[in-house]
């Protein structure tokens, strides 16, 4: 009796604490706009304003994609990748070559013409990855909105992995925001689709280490051809496929991991996971399933859950905090 007055307070404490975290972010529901716009449908909006532009160019799916990992990754979804300002997120030096800002404001302003101050901008890039991410493989995912818009953005916020980093570091910095191994490779599976600037693998191509030559776990064949698209002494920072299969590079498909096999991966930690113990059979596995769309949309919503804790609001243009309400 006693036993379960203390169980049904803590239960009632925990419920309690639980509501009281919640008004700063709302919880994260599927169709969490459905009603909230009258009979207009959010995601539908959203979804017509990437058609229009994936139609024009189909690297969308690439920069939406990275714009997400970004967002996400650093004090959760809620749109700090998006304010402008001398000292904000964007200008970290991994954010230098984050694009799709300009697809974001557009299908904000499709959604505050119809439905004024009621959808954020952090929902906003969920959607859109998705439909972009669903254009360019087979597979449509089910996402969460509800999210707050932040309200702070600090360079020094943003500790995102660089391309050198280990797969244990990696795993341990995946960790850290509740992401498991799997999840990891799936979510680095982003890198079946985009390019990658030379400067971020041109140590592999000529001076691996320190050795002085370039890395042995890279093709011998793929490693002449990113020479010839990368010069050592070039003025200019080309960019190169991320998944060197050159007839899906624009598809979100499990091609990256083939690659991977084929010791064709351009980054050093997308080579890594292919060979470190810590992940190679997943990778494997990947490589041979026939369900990494479905997957990789599951890995997709796991990203999109991780949520700052922090207040939010929603913001009128998705480049500024919204200014003080007067009086
Ligand atoms: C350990 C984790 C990761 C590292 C170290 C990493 C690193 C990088 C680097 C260095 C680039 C090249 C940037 C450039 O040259 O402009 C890149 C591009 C890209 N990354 Fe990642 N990344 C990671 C995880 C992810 C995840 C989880 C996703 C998405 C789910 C993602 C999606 C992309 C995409 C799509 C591109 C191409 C962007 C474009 O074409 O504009 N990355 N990444
Ligand atoms: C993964 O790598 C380890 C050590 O390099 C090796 O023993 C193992 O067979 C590999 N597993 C797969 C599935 O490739
Ligand atoms: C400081 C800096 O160069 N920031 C850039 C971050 O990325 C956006 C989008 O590409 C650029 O417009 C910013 O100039």
């Amino acid at each position: 009796m006693k036993m379960a007055r203390t169980t049904i307070l803590v239960l009632a404490l925990a419920l309690a604490t639980a509501s009281l975290m919640r008004p700063c972010n709302g919880a994260l529901e599927a169709g969490f706009y459905r009603g909230k716009c009258g009979i207009a449908d959010i995601e539908q909006v959203v979804r017509g304003v990437v058609v229009a532009r994936f139609v024009r160019d189909p690297t969308i799916t690439a920069a939406l994609l990275r714009l997400q990992f970004h967002d996400c990754f650093v004090n959760g979804c809620d749109a700090s990748i998006l304010l402008d300002g001398e000292k904000s997120e964007k200008t970290a030096p991994p954010n230098l070559s984050v694009r799709g800002y300009d697809i974001i404001d557009a299908a904000k302003s499709a959604v505050e013409a119809i439905c004024p101050g009621v959808v954020s901008c952090a929902d906003i890039i969920v959607m859109a990855t998705r439909d972009a991410v669903s254009l360019s493989g087979r597979k449509w995912y089910l996402v969460q909105t509800g999210r707050k818009d932040g309200l702070v953005s600090l360079p020094s916020d943003v500790n995102l992995p660089g391309p050198t980093i280990s797969v244990s570091q990696s795993i341990a910095a995946f960790a850290q925001k509740g992401l498991s191994v799997t999840d990891m490779v799936y979510l680095l599976g982003g890198h079946t689709v985009g390019v990658a600037h030379c400067s971020f693998f041109q140590d592999r191509l000529y001076n691996f280490q320190k050795t002085g030559k370039p890395d042995p776990t890279m093709d011998p064949a793929l490693v002449r051809t990113l020479r010839s698209r990368c010069p050592e002494k070039s003025k200019v920072d080309n960019t190169v496929n991320l998944d060197q299969n050159q007839l899906s590079a624009l598809t979100v498909d499990n091609s990256y991991y083939k690659q991977l096999q084929a010791h064709r991966g351009i980054l050093q930690i997308d080579q890594e996971l292919a060979l470190d113990r810590l992940t190679n059979a997943t990778v494997s596995k990947i490589a041979k399933s026939l369900d990494f769309s479905t997957k990789f949309g599951e890995a997709m919503v796991k990203l999109g859950a991780l949520q700052s804790g922090s207040p939010g609001e929603i913001r009128k243009s998705c480049r500024a905090v919204n200014p003080p309400r007067s009086k």
